[in-house]
């Protein structure tokens, strides 16, 4: 087999890749009804396995969920048509060895939402470019406010906690669904 350069710096840049994931376990959950909450905060998990004793390299979690006016139906419908109050989104994830990431604080990037309410999904990255911000919930893959390489070299094996609040009363938060994706790399 004849290799290019290109493809001989690939594979040489690879080979030497400190993060290169070499095992991924997925988890997931949709619920219904919905989790529903408002002016309090809740908690879910997913339990990942089969990382045996590998370490994280690599975490990305997604968060269906819908904020509306009051009422949310129990599949995350939108009844309540007013505004929605996007700013009272919390969202945080707890990794099994008890370490918490922001993926949406209010206090410090929330959104600004007064406009009518909706579902949205949300895949949280440490590539991506930006952060969730503005006054709509728009589905996409954002940059957690903190970084979820913070949980590189932590044992990803055991209970995901995500943490999701909504922090006034009136006009609720729902959870429709969760997912959870952790990369290993072999201890060195
Ligand atoms: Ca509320």
């Amino acid at each position: 087999m004849k290799l290019s350069l290109a493809t001989i710096l690939l594979l040489f840049s690879t080979a030497n890749s400190a993060q290169a994931i070499t095992v991924t376990s997925y988890a997931s959950a949709i619920y219904n009804p919905v989790l529903l909450i408002d002016g309090d905060t809740g908690t879910t998990f997913l339990k990942i396995s089969g990382l045996g004793s590998s370490s994280i390299g690599k975490v990305n979690v997604t968060v269906r969920l819908t904020k509306c006016d009051d009422p949310i139906d129990a599949s995350g419908g939108c009844i309540g048509l007013g505004t929605s109050f996007n700013d009272e989104i919390s969202l945080q994830l707890t990794s099994p060895m008890g370490t918490t990431v922001y993926l949406i604080n209010p206090n410090i990037n929330s959104l600004t939402g007064q406009t009518p309410g909706r579902r949205a999904q949300f895949t949280f990255d440490d590539d991506a470019l930006t952060t969730i911000g503005g006054n709509e919930l728009i589905s996409g893959t954002y940059r957690p406010l903190e970084p979820l390489s913070r949980f590189n070299g932590e044992n990803g094996n055991g209970d995901w906690i995500l943490t999701y609040g909504d922090k006034s009363t009136g006009d609720p938060l729902s959870v429709n669904a969760f997912s959870i994706k952790v990369g290993a790399v072999p201890v060195p």
